[in-house]
């Protein structure tokens, strides 16, 4: 027949709007408690569109930004299991279009935030091409949706107002706990020092490659940007680092040498989990 087929070809998909600006989802504070025990179980049971290796794109808009959210982790299983069933939930609310990377240190030789912070980073654009990056420690969950989990125009300070310094920043110069920059961001400051071994100095170390690279810190709203840290006691193997004060004296003449560009490490494993992608690595040890 010459009359035409209506089902002949098949439909073009639809192309989704740009997600807004503020998301209409969320709802603001939260209650945040850590004394029910939670199971991985019941977390991906509560987030069925999460997929294998903690990947999430909202279904009904189009993200500007592709976010990798890194962890800096060494036996904290149960701080992550808190974090995995309290983000997920509000990075969907928010519509980040986001995957999860637990960078794990492996052995029992002094832990390295920043350097893990940096595997995490080589090893997310490896994985997919993001152009933000968010770094968070494990333990930090935040206390309002509306602190939104992406990048801005100049690098982000999310976790600006903790329970455990009485809601306020602890000095003004602070960048600790969750932070957040573009691809373009990070490589402008050469990403973060390798050389910060043990607790200290390494998020302050951030702070002044940031501000000698002629940026400044960006921050939510002190009454948004509140967080509760699950309480621990000290690590092993991560004892306030001794050199950290006269190291953060130094950056200028470091940071050109010591960052994204000098990082060496070797990875053992990269599992993809139902909530999170695994990856498990060997960063050296102190010189
Ligand atoms: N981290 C691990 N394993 C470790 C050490 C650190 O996973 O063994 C990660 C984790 O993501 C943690 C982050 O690195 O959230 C920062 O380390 P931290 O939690 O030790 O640092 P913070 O400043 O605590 O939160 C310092 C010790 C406080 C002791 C208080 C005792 N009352």
């Amino acid at each position: 027949s010459t009359k035409p087929e209506a089902n002949q070809t098949p439909p073009t998909p639809k192309p989704l709007p740009p997600c807004p600006e503020v998301p209409p989802g969320l709802v603001g504070r939260l209650l945040i408690e850590f004394s029910s025990q939670i199971t991985l179980e019941r977390v991906q049971r509560e987030n069925p569109n999460v997929t294998e290796g903690g990947k999430y794109t909202p279904p009904d808009c189009r993200p500007k930004q592709k976010v990798a959210i890194i962890i800096p982790f060494r036996h904290r299983d149960n701080h992550l299991k808190y974090w995995l069933h309290y983000l997920h939930p509000v990075l969907r609310r928010q519509k980040i279009d986001y995957g999860i990377y637990i960078i794990n240190q492996l052995g029992e030789d002094t832990f390295n935030r920043a350097k893990l912070l940096n595997v995490g980073y080589t090893e997310a654009i490896k994985d997919a091409e993001y152009d933000c990056f968010i770094f968070s420690d494990v333990d930090l969950i935040p206390m309002d949706d509306r602190n939104l989990y992406h990048c801005y125009d100049q690098p982000r300070h999310f976790a600006i107002a903790m329970d455990k310094f009485g809601f306020r920043l602890p000095y003004a110069g602070y960048f600790g706990g969750v932070s957040g920059l573009s691809k373009k961001q990070f490589l402008k400051i050469n990403g973060f020092p390798n050389e910060y071994w043990g607790w200290g100095g390494e998020d302050d170390d951030i702070y002044n490659r940031i501000t000698l690279n002629g940026m400044k810190v960006s921050r939510p709203d002190v009454r948004i940007g509140r967080y509760r840290m699950i309480k621990h006691e000290r690590d092993k193997h991560n004892e306030p680092n001794p050199q950290r004060f006269s190291k953060i004296q130094n950056t200028k003449n470091t940071m050109r040498k010591d960052g994204i560009s000098s990082l060496m490490y070797r990875v053992v494993s990269v599992k993809k989990y139902p909530l999170y992608t695994n990856i498990s690595v060997e960063i050296g040890k102190p010189p």
